[in-house]
């Protein structure tokens, strides 16, 4: 089937609103302007081009599918807009379809430690409902008030507390979406054991869009671990820093978070957010590192960090309102590089022993081939994931994507840790993905989107 990119054809406007209703199809430029561009403000689409449909149900997602289908129309999920690789705005003008209108988050299941949200509920939601039920849920991150699960789903979101609780993967027990062949699939029983065929939600997990259309999420829950404590440490250099996250991994039970920063993304911060340095003189890298439990974990955090080599400084954060200034420095990382300007934003896994040597080679690289470029580092080190965020590159200038995504998965990483392919990298899924990986995701494509209607843009390189 050709694919139209007819967002604001009029027969379709009209098709959208009988399935929604008028005023949950959306075609002035002026509001469709923020669901065309990414949070970045690198990838942009065509305003005058797009519509947006906000349908209230599954059904109504269902529906939707259905007139795109048969029109030929391409669309593009959004939840909240906040991904990193473009992947949810509308590039060559498909039709957005936001799920913000699917925020409900039901009641939580406290005897099994689960609950089922609508794909637009925002992360901060369910874990606000899993918290006023006595339990938490383990994935968290800064942007926790915007973004939605069912995006967390899409993106196979990670976050700050991977180390502990694992990926969305991880947490998710099944999903309801609406597949690209129109028909809806919904498997949100929560059984833990349950080996009935193919696991559809790990298939939609990670799917960018590409599959089908995630409208309810079923979560796993986790046990509060109220007690915590934060630390920043100081280090002369990025290895001692790294060795020292591998440590704490073996010595420090209770280790939530290990957040690794450096001197020049900490001094950014200060100067975007105007907070005060963190210590009296900067150091080459910083370890933020937090602890967690039902009881005080203050005690085994000083021992781990005593017995660790290399540490220069500390500031520890035993209460709620400290813990969170410390937390912002890293926190703010994301916020303060795009106040530099739109940035390429390379998020990559290397191997552990690989990690030092990547980060303090990176800057040259990118340096070597654009010199005014400037590189800011920042990271999960816990899980090898390391944020490569590079400014003062045109938005289509993809020399030093290359240049940084060549060598990561020269070092045996991936060129996606936790963000996605999106559009930002699908020229490089080569690099981790062989031809019959490539062929068999084609395959999936093919039999859950026939006529290639979702996100065409995203993940699978052009043909
Ligand atoms: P969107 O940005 O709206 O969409 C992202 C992708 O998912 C697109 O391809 C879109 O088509 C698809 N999609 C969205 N909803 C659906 C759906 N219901 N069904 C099918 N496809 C869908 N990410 C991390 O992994 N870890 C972090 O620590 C982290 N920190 C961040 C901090 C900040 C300040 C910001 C701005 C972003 C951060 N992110 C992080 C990136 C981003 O928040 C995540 O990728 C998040 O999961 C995206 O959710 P969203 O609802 O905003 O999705
Ligand atoms: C984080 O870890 C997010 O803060 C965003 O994944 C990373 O801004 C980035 O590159
Ligand atoms: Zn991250």
């Amino acid at each position: 089937m050709r694919l139209t990119p007819a967002a604001r054809d009029p027969g379709l406007l009209a098709d959208l609103r009988e399935v929604v209703g008028a005023v949950h199809v959306v075609d002035d430029p002026e509001v469709v302007a923020s669901y065309a561009v990414d949070w970045t403000g690198r990838f942009r689409g065509p305003a005058t081009a797009t519509a947006v449909v906000r349908p209230g149900s599954a059904d109504e997602v269902a529906g939707v599918v259905a007139v795109c289908r048969r029109r030929g129309v391409p669309m593009v999920p959004q939840g909240g807009n906040t991904g990193m690789v473009g992947g949810g705005v509308p590039l060559s003008g498909e039709l957005v379809v936001s799920t913000t209108r699917l925020a409900d988050v039901g009641e939580v299941d406290g005897l099994a430690g689960q609950v089922t949200a609508g794909a637009g509920a925002t992360l901060g939601s369910v874990r606000q409902a899993a918290a006023a039920a006595g339990w938490a849920y383990g994935v968290d991150f800064a942007a926790r008030d915007s973004c939605t699960v069912g995006g967390n789903v899409a993106t196979n979101a990670g976050g700050l507390r991977v180390l502990r609780y694992g990926d969305t993967r991880a947490q998710v027990l099944g999903v309801e979406a609406v597949l690209g062949t129109g028909r809806t699939v919904s498997h949100l029983g929560g059984l833990l054991k349950d080996n009935t065929g193919y696991p559809l939600q790990s298939v939609l997990c990670g799917s960018e869009g590409t599959l089908g259309v995630v409208t309810a999420v079923r979560l796993r829950l986790v046990p509060p671990a109220p007690e915590r404590v934060v630390a920043l440490l100081a280090f002369a250099a990025t290895t001692d820093a790294v060795a020292a996250a591998g440590q704490l991994r073996r010595s420090l039970p209770a280790l939530s978070a290990a957040e690794l920063m450096l001197a020049a993304g900490v001094q950014l911060v200060c100067d975007v957010t105007g907070v005060a340095a963190p210590f009296d003189r900067p150091h080459p890298a910083y370890l933020l590192v937090e602890a967690a439990s039902t009881a005080d974990p203050t005690g085994d955090l000083s021992e781990a960090v005593t017995s660790l080599d290399g540490v220069v400084d500390a500031a520890v954060a035993d209460d709620d309102v400290r813990a969170a200034a410390l937390w912002r420095f890293r926190e703010a990382h994301t916020e303060a590089v795009n106040a530099v300007g739109p940035p390429h934003k390379l998020d990559v896994t290397l191997p552990n022993a690989a990690l030092a040597e990547f980060v303090d080679r990176v800057p040259g690289d990118v340096a070597a081939v654009v010199p005014d470029a400037r590189t800011w580092l920042f990271g999960h080190v816990a899980d090898g994931n390391i944020h490569v965020n590079v400014t003062g590159l045109d938005p289509d200038d993809e020399r030093v994507d290359d240049a940084v995504l060549v060598l990561a998965a020269g070092y045996g990483g991936s060129i996606s840790a936790e963000h996605g392919i999106g559009t930002a990298k699908r020229r490089w899924l080569h690099l981790n993905r062989s031809a019959a990986e490539i062929d068999a995701f084609r395959a999936i494509k093919a039999a859950l989107d026939p006529d290639g209607i979702l996100n065409p843009n995203v993940l699978l390189p052009p043909a």
